[in-house]
């Protein structure tokens, strides 16, 4: 391997010598390595080998977070004090003025500066983090705003459409692939009991009440960087920013930065959702966004951590049925695992949907 990301590596138009390359990370989704060059004064990098079976035009994803990262950076280039290689990913070019490459297999690789002496946390242990991750993404959404041209290519259709999803997952259900279906039956009644009140926020898009934005559609906590004082520093994984609902951005969020135990907890006892947390990344996101939110949408920002949770545990569930075929896993039911804290932290939520009611309407 290590060859193989020393080639990949001289593709690209760097500054330093390659040394040495690891995995790096706990993404589900590409193979990403830490590239470190020999020089201690030049940047290191991170390399990634795209997964092209999810995402299907890479050449359309990469004009996207050129655009995204493009525009991030020319505002920040106004802010006096912005640390640019910090606090916005930086796509590095091929030799060929790409922002990817296709190796000899037909892999696509994408380079980016390794962002030093960040913070990346599975999981939250203090409100004040939980702020500063709510910040990280008001601020995100609120600088994307005006993004020129074009809306932003979908790369993954219908990614948080809970009804595509629940039809999904009741194909593979019926074509049981793997003779899953019967080890997951309360998991699957659990989703199939609570398939009504999920409609709302697609609802409520068809009848104009909230209005598409540019949303990242990712934020779960670890692709929110912090800095070495646990300040916000940067968004990163922007494979799926695209047109979406803010529900989808807070919900994400908060089924990560305020569960008590990580996404896929064995001991479902230990899973729950920490009503402080949310509270604090509450308060930061809405720091950002109070002034742009229409009323529809602040109303139900409550609803939204509900919904995604729901909806992964809908496509962890939906992988372990069809036998693992999108997420990566560690171990033969990981996925089933995974569906099972997070249908224990929508019951944790439904238990405190009062209270999250209560925190909002306080907080808008
Ligand atoms: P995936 O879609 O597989 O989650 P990510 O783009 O989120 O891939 O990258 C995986 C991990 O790699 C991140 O969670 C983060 O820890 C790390 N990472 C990604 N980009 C950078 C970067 N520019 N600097 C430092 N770490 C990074
Ligand atoms: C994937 O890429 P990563 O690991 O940050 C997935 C998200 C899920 C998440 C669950 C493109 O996120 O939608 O919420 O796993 N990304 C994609 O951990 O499917
Ligand atoms: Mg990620």
């Amino acid at each position: 391997m290590k060859n193989k990301l020393r080639e990949i590596f001289e593709l690209f138009v760097t500054d330093g010598t390659f040394s040495r390359g690891e995995p790096f990370g706990n993404g589900h989704i590409h193979d990403t390595f830490r590239a470190e060059t020999a020089e201690a004064d030049k940047d290191d990098y991170i390399l990634q080998r795209l997964n092209n079976k999810i995402f299907k035009k890479i050449p359309e994803l990469q004009n996207n977070i050129e655009r995204v990262t493009g525009h991030l950076n020319r505002k920040l280039r106004d802010i006096p004090g912005s640390d640019l290689k910090r606090e916005c990913l930086a796509l590095i070019p091929s030799k060929e003025g790409k922002s990817w490459i296709v190796d000899m297999d037909g892999n696509y690789w994408r380079m980016y500066i390794f962002i030093t002496n960040h913070r990346s946390y599975d999981i939250v242990d203090k409100p004040e983090k939980a702020y500063e991750g709510g910040k990280a993404i008001g601020r995100f959404q609120a600088m994307l705003a005006d993004l020129p041209g074009n809306p932003l290519f979908e790369t993954i259709p219908f990614f948080h459409d809970i009804e595509k999803r629940l039809e999904t997952f009741k194909q593979s259900i019926g074509k049981n692939p793997v003779n899953r279906v019967e080890r997951a039956t309360d998991e699957i009644n659990f989703i199939l009991q609570r398939v009504d009140e999920m409609k709302i926020i697609l609802k409520l898009g068809r009848e104009g009440k909230i209005p598409l934005r540019i949303t990242h559609n990712d934020t779960k906590f670890n692709n929110i960087l912090l800095d070495e004082n646990d300040k916000a520093l940067c968004v990163i994984d922007l494979d799926t920013v695209m047109p979406g609902y803010v529900h989808y951005d807070f919900g994400d969020a908060i089924r990560t930065a305020a569960n008590t135990a990580a996404e896929d907890e064995k001991v479902l006892s230990k899973v729950s959702m920490d009503i402080r947390l949310f509270e604090a990344y509450s308060e930061g996101y809405l720091s950002e966004t109070r002034e742009t939110l229409n009323p529809v949408e602040k109303e139900y920002l409550a609803f939204a951590p509900k919904l995604i949770t729901y909806t992964i545990a809908v496509r962890f569930l939906t992988d372990y049925i069809d036998g693992d075929i999108y997420f990566k896993i560690h171990h033969e039911h990981h996925n089933l695992q995974r569906a099972r804290a997070q249908i224990k932290l929508v019951q944790s939520m439904e238990e405190q949907y009062g209270a999250m009611k209560k925190i909002i309407g306080k907080l808008v």
